[in-house]
């Protein structure tokens, strides 16, 4: 027979390989040592600190999927899920900080850029000297991107782009801008642009008075006739699968790190509950205070086995995207209702900022929304499973 570990129930840690721990022993040392002890002032006043994406840069952190010839370290996506994990366990705005230039910024730019493209920008960002974002959303065209407005018209020698772009992870201390718009000069099909701060009527104002992800800085694009050239436009892909390629890697990510908050909030509840004394006994010597510890450690167990499933098919280039939906709206949802438990398990401490999991409620809120929102990836699955599409 064997042991039995809480923290790891079924053993996760054997099923990786010797370079997968190692990447995660270097996230988990980084977040522990560097992130958390910013965390708690980072949030309450609502600062982003841009030196992060160099720190995360210097330990290959940032891109980590991308070959080393473009400045990555060509590691499993088994490992970058690890990674968000690691991230998340402090902060979902520092995991969003990491994600965006990782699977939103950089994928693109290697998937789709050419070559000139890829050797101008991708070491830059690995190395976390440029910061990313990625325009999709707007005003208008949340869950339904085919429906945006933003238009590139063509000119002699490129295009000039009208239109905004909003709630975008990064975008006021960004570099570089992954902007997705409808091309007349392509039918009106979607295209990938890469913009570069500075450009002349393109401004990225800061999105104010979050209550969610308060530690990861967001913003508008908005862009008012930037001319570019044609070494701006992503030349390999066109429509929405575009964006939709780059969706599906960080909502993989984002299926781990939500995890990470999750197993961060069952542990200070573990250990809240044994340290706290009502009624003569330990909180956690009480069936309804170790029902709720089981039901988590059981959802998280089985979200963390799915999402290295879905990673090793991945890696293997056999995921398909309603995988991704699948564990990308089970774990967040899961962690939510994990972090709302857990802060109500600390009882009144539960909602101070040093206890933290307040906060861990408060970003998974939004983790639940974007990317996909919780109902949206029921719908995929429900488009997948019955053959209509019931957007
Ligand atoms: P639909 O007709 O389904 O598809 C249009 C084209 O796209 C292709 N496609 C995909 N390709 C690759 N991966 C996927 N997951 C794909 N899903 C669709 C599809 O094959 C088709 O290709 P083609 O060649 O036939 O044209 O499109 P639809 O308009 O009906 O879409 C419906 C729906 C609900 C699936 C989609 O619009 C959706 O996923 N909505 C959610 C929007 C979303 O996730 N936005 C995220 C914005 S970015 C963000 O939130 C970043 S936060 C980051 C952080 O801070 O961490
Ligand atoms: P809506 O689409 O208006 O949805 C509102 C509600 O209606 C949701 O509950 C949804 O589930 C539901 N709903 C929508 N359609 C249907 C339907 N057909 N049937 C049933 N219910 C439906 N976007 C980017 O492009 N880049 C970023 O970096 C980025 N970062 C973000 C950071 C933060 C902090 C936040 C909050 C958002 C970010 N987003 C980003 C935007 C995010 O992806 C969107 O908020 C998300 O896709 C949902 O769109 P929406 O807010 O317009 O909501």
């Amino acid at each position: 027979m064997g042991a039995f570990d809480w923290a790891d129930p079924f053993l996760l840690d054997e099923q990786l390989s010797e370079d997968e721990r190692m990447v995660r022993d270097t996230a988990r040392a980084y977040a522990q040592e560097k992130l958390a002890p910013r965390i708690i002032d980072a949030f309450a006043n609502e600062h982003t600190d841009p030196a992060i994406f160099r720190e995360m840069g210097e330990l290959g952190l940032l891109g980590p999927t991308i070959p080393e010839e473009y400045g990555g370290v060509g590691a499993s996506y088994v490992a970058y899920g690890l990674v968000a994990r690691e991230v998340e366990r402090i902060d979902s705005g520092y995991r969003s900080m990491m994600s965006v230039q990782s699977s939103l910024v950089m994928y693109p730019i290697h998937a789709y850029g050419s070559e000139e493209q890829k050797r101008k920008y991708l070491p830059k960002l690995a190395s976390g000297e440029w910061i990313g974002c990625f325009g999709l959303t707007e005003p208008d065209a949340g869950s339904d991107p085919g429906g945006m407005k933003t238009r590139a018209v063509k000119t002699d020698g490129g295009y000039v782009l009208n239109g905004a772009k909003t709630w975008i992870s990064n975008s006021p201390i960004a570099d570089v801008f992954v902007v997705w718009a409808k091309s007349d000069a392509h039918g009106g099909g979607i295209r990938g642009f890469v913009l570069e701060k500075g450009m002349k009527g393109l401004s990225a104002p800061k999105i104010e008075g979050k209550l969610s992800l308060r530690a990861s800085i967001t913003g508008m694009i908005v862009l008012e006739d930037v001319e570019v050239g044609e070494d701006a436009l992503l030349p390999e892909v066109q429509g929405l699968k575009g964006p939709f390629g780059c969706l599906n890697r960080a909502r993989y990510g984002i299926s781990w790190g939500a995890l990470g908050a999750a197993e961060f909030c069952m542990h200070a509840a573990r250990q809240y509950g044994l340290d706290r004394q009502q009624f003569g006994t330990p909180l956690a010597g009480r069936q309804l205070y170790q029902k709720k510890l089981a039901d988590m450690q059981t959802e998280i167990a089985l979200g963390l086995q799915a999402s290295l499933r879905v990673g090793r098919l991945m890696d293997e280039g056999r995921f398909a995207p309603e995988m991704v939906s699948i564990v990308k709206r089970n774990n967040v949802g899961k962690a939510l209702d994990i972090a709302r438990v857990s802060r109500d398990m600390h009882g009144g401490n539960g909602i101070s900022g040093e206890y933290q999991v307040m906060r861990h409620v408060m970003n998974l809120e939004t983790v639940n929304t974007y990317e996909g929102a919780h109902d949206v990836h029921a719908l995929i699955l429900g488009r997948a499973i019955t053959g209509i599409a019931a957007f």
